[in-house]
């Protein structure tokens, strides 16, 4: 039976207890290396630091780091509303409630959505070439990436000399940082070169280099302009610059800082920046230069490790082989419980690399990308990609990295307006991807583009940050404002399903999913899709929640309560499956990777096992049919099925998929591949790992509920994690042995009551802010 202590003796606990266990030593390595150069970009490893990135090949005669700023984007158009959009929408309704599926999707494309026009991709800044001008063979070569330095290095010796290259991202100096230096008698002579699609490149004064363009595609989509500098500092030898290129002879050691800078307006797309871009360059290159490479790697460290530090982890025994090697003996059936430490701490890195406050949000490749026209232009595909990227953020104690994705979902509103006046609607809403131009107009093929939850989705984000941080003033200010801008177009938006009298969303698909419709036709867009519906009662939850908060009662209030509780619910379908539509349609593709319709299981909360233990059985019927026809194919798929069992509390399940994820969708360099690469896997896979330690979902009467190894698989029985956040403003340490909490420790952040569970054992906590108490004490106290 449960037990609760009184909120004042819990308080006193952490001081009349001492015999604490000890928390397991950590045994992290933190570090991706090789023993050969990358031969490929999926090889390299990435720097990052929010805006500039680089990914090392880490080649001895030829060096290449491939750049990028994030604010490179081919340019407008982009695809808007047609005038016939609210007239269309109503026929199409008409259309699929008499089961007319086809035509009612030929009305969609004729009359409601947009044109799609792409591709209007990111782009690279440039790529660096090194010509390292070596006699002799290379022996003890050897690369790394530091995710707590932040630092990749290469290292490799020529006769009696080490050779040694170290590639940083600096947040402070915003520079990309490379360091070249010989050791011993011999020399660098290196041929440094630059190359862009498209861009002029010049370079001056004897160890300069200066290009600038402008993204576009073709002789269209003009976009971005920009303008980058590299600037050489030689320490001994001779630096020299002709023809675009420098040419280095004789020194000792050699630091190139990079920087870049563009007309891109994060305020206001359409206007960009009025900024003289070289004379940018110029100040942060003569700025960063002051303080010599030691003091700016050790300020580009500093400033990563006061974020990547707040968290460390030990699931168990490391692999003494190099990364490559690891994944290979994975895939051979060794148990390498440490790759998912590192695979974790890794997808931390790659958000403190990608998402800095103040930039752009992590893309689909991060801020990573070689590509003039990348995979799906790596824009930010908002119906899971661009949400999935972000849901490690707070949890793995990373809380200012999730502005960006706030920033841009704001950044949404004034576009996402027109998009709903289109539709007949107040509010805003949007399509099922967007980029660094902001369009929400649905458009392409309705299997993707008629989709108009993906803004209500991102308003979750808000509340999910508020739940960690407890900000009121976020809250008030910017949370709640769009949360009611988002519910006030479904208000207008869910229409009566004649056949039962609630509120159904669309037409709209199950992303990106078929059915088969009676007929045989198959189709894309239905009413009352699950994934709608679900997303929709997660808004206007998370709306009463910040007005509950906020003390509003409004008529706009008291309209999101009333038209929640007409929603048209999730079902269960005769084969006992959550079904994916409101009519039990079959699916074209049993195996497909959305799973659109458990979204109340993860990342909502609208199904738990405390509430609606029947959706949950169904929902584990769902994931085992998904699996057993092909599910989980694409990383990011097989990321989120590893939440999913989580939150089913399958430690066993959730572990198979975090291995199913390394052997099946993890590239050399430990990005996810869908395939090709994209980031997403390695987020979710981030998130999943933290599930399995640590969940936060549920609330209770007492306040948020926090479960401590809520799905701990037997591979990790002994292990350690110390600084996780929960829901309720808690920071928490952990740590088991043979699979049991052994100790730990719960900090109060900002005071909030709340419960913390651990297996069947509940105990209710009252800690004022700032106060820590101790798990194992905690509940050893405790009858089960
Ligand atoms: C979603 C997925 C695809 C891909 C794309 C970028 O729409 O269905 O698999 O990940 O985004």
């Amino acid at each position: 039976m449960p037990f609760f202590l009184s909120n004042r003796l819990l308080v006193w606990f952490p001081l009349v207890v001492f015999a604490l266990p000890a928390l397991a030593h950590s045994r992290e390595a933190l570090e991706l290396w090789y023993e050969q150069p990358a031969e490929v970009w999926e090889e390299a490893l990435p720097v990052g630091n929010g805006r500039l990135g680089a990914m090392v090949f880490g080649g001895v005669a030829e060096e290449t780091i491939q750049l990028n700023e994030e604010s490179i984007w081919a340019g407008p158009p982009v695809p808007t509303m047609p005038a016939s959009a609210a007239d269309g929408l109503k026929t199409a309704r008409r259309l699929v409630f008499a089961g007319e599926y086809a035509k009612a999707e030929a009305v969609l494309v004729d009359r409601v959505m947009a044109e799609r026009i792409s591709p209007r991709s990111y782009q690279p800044l440039g790529e660096l070439q090194l010509r390292l001008l070596h006699e002799g063979e290379p022996a003890d070569y050897r690369r790394s990436l530091n995710l707590r330095r932040a630092t990749a290095v290469t290292s490799y010796r020529i006769d009696g000399t080490r050779f040694r290259r170290e590639v940083l991202a600096s947040e402070p100096d915003d520079v990309i940082l490379v360091r070249l230096t010989a050791e011993g008698d011999g020399v660098i002579d290196c041929d440094v070169s630059l190359s862009r699609q498209d861009a002029q490149i010049e370079s001056a004064g004897g160890n300069r280099i200066m290009w600038r363009g402008q993204a576009k595609h073709g002789d269209a989509h003009l976009g971005v302009r920009y303008f980058a500098e590299l600037a050489a500092e030689c320490e001994g030898g001779t630096c020299t610059s002709s023809g675009g290129g420098l040419s280095i002879r004789g020194a000792k050691a050699v630091t190139l800082l990079i920087t870049a800078a563009t007309d891109y307006n994060r305020q206001a797309p359409e206007s960009p920046l009025q900024k003289d871009r070289a004379a940018a360059c110029s100040e942060t290159l003569q700025a960063a230069a002051s303080h010599g490479f030691d003091q700016l790697a050790a300020r580009a460290t500093a400033s990563h490790r006061e974020l990547f530090d707040r968290v460390s982890i030990d699931l168990g025994p490391s692999s003494p082989l190099p990364t490559d090697k690891r994944i290979k003996a994975l895939q051979a059936g060794a148990s390498d419980p440490d790759l998912a430490a590192l695979y974790f701490q890794y997808g931390r890195y790659l958000l403190i690399g990608s998402s800095r406050p103040g930039n752009l949000p992590a893309n689909l490749q991060g801020i990573w990308n070689p590509h003039i026209e990348a995979p799906w232009n790596a824009d930010y595909h908002v119906n899971i990609n661009l949400q999935m990227n972000y849901w490690p953020a707070e949890v793995a104690n990373l809380s200012e990295c999730h502005l960006p994705l706030l920033e841009f979902v704001e950044g949404l509103v004034p576009s996402g307006r027109e998009t709903a006046s289109a539709l007949g609607c107040r509010g805003f809403c949007g399509g099922h991807t967007s980029d660094v131009w902001r369009f929400t107009a649905p458009n392409g093929k309705p299997k993707w583009g008629m989709w108009v939850v993906g803004p209500a989705w991102g308003a979750q984000h808000f509340l999910e940050h508020y739940r960690f941080t407890r900000g009121e003033a976020l809250l008030r200010d910017r949370a709640f404002p769009v949360l009611r801008e988002a519910s006030q177009f479904f208000i207008d938006w869910l229409i009566d399903d004649p056949d039962t009298g609630l509120l159904v969303s669309g037409p709209s698909t199950s992303p990106e999913n078929l059915f088969i419709a009676p007929g045989g036709d198959v189709a894309a867009v239905s009413m009352g899709c699950a994934m709608d519906q679900q997303i929709i009662w997660d808004l206007f939850t998370n709306t009463l929640e910040a007005a509950e908060v906020l003390g509003v009662d409004d008529q706009l209030i008291q309209q999101v309560r009333e038209t929640r509780q007409r929603l048209s619910p999730t079902r269960i379908g005769v084969d006992g499956r959550v079904m994916e539509w409101s009519r039990p349609f079959v699916e074209q593709n049993e195996g497909h990777r959305h799973i659109s319709h458990l979204f109340g299981v993860h990342p909502g909360r609208q199904f738990s096992f405390e509430s609606t233990p029947d959706v949950m059985r169904a929902a584990r019927k769902t994931l085992e049919h998904r699996l057993a026809n092909g599910g989980g194919h694409t990383g990011w798929s097989r990321a989120w099925i590893i939440n999913f069992w989580a939150r089913l509390r399958d430690a066993e399940k959730a572990h198979e998929n975090v291995v199913a994820l390394f052997t099946k969708s993890t590239l050399p360099n430990l990005f996810d591949t869908h395939p090709p690469f994209q980031i997403d896997g390695n987020f979710g896979g981030t998130a999943g790992v933290a599930e399995m330690l640590l969940q936060s979902h549920a609330v209770s009467n007492k306040g948020p509920v926090v479960e401590l190894l809520p799905a701990l698989p037997d591979a990790w029985p002994r292990g350690s994690v110390e600084g996780l956040r929960a829901r309720g403003g808690y920071e928490i340490d952990l740590a088991w042995d043979a699979g049991q909490l052994t100790g730990g420790t719960l900090t109060s952040l900002s005071g909030v009551p709340g419960v913390v569970v651990y297996g069947d054992k509940r105990q209710a906590l009252d800690l004022p802010a700032g106060e820590s108490i101790s798990l194992a004490e905690l509940f050893s106290a405790v009858e089960p």
